[in-house]
């Protein structure tokens, strides 16, 4: 049985592996702890095109929630944080692409549970051809420095 479970496992990196593209790397990945009754949350990362060509981030897909966008923040001329959907993301060759609190995040619109500190949530980068990365976004303590564009729309 144990061999079978093995043999089975392999099968599945072996299946798996195409996916797992080595030319974009996902790094640094993660989260803040999401406060009761709350839906949705936000993530970070760095996403690095190692290949020398473009790359096109089409979509992001999570198991914990029901949507996953590209959103971008920043402040407008009068002081406010606002934010909106980025469609798809072009990686130039080699470009290290950072999601952080001050420009582009990750945003979970739905999640199925809150994300408490400490947890490990993952999440799936979809590239043309349907090139999969997956990396796991590390759940930070909710600190009071969240951008307002961050609070639930
Ligand atoms: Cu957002």
């Amino acid at each position: 049985m144990r061999g079978i479970m093995k043999n089975t496992m392999l099968m599945l990196a072996l299946l798996l592996s195409p996916l797992a593209r080595a030319d974009i790397l996902a790094s640094e990945g993660w989260s803040r702890a999401t406060p009761p009754g709350t839906t949705t949350a936000v993530g970070y990362l760095v996403v690095t095109n190692t290949s020398g060509e473009s790359r096109s981030l089409m979509r992001i897909v999570s198991p914990v929630s029901d949507r996953v966008m590209i959103h971008r923040s920043s402040i407008d001329h009068n002081g406010v944080a606002r934010m909106w959907p980025v469609g798809q993301l072009e990686l130039k060759p080699g470009e290290a692409f950072r999601f952080d609190p001050n420009g582009f995040h990750v945003m979970f619109l739905g999640i199925k549970a809150p994300f408490v500190t400490g947890a490990k949530v993952p999440l799936s980068l979809l590239f043309e051809d349907e090139k999969e990365v997956t990396v796991m976004l590390e759940v930070r303590p909710l600190v009071p420095d969240v951008p307002a564009a961050h609070r639930p729309h």
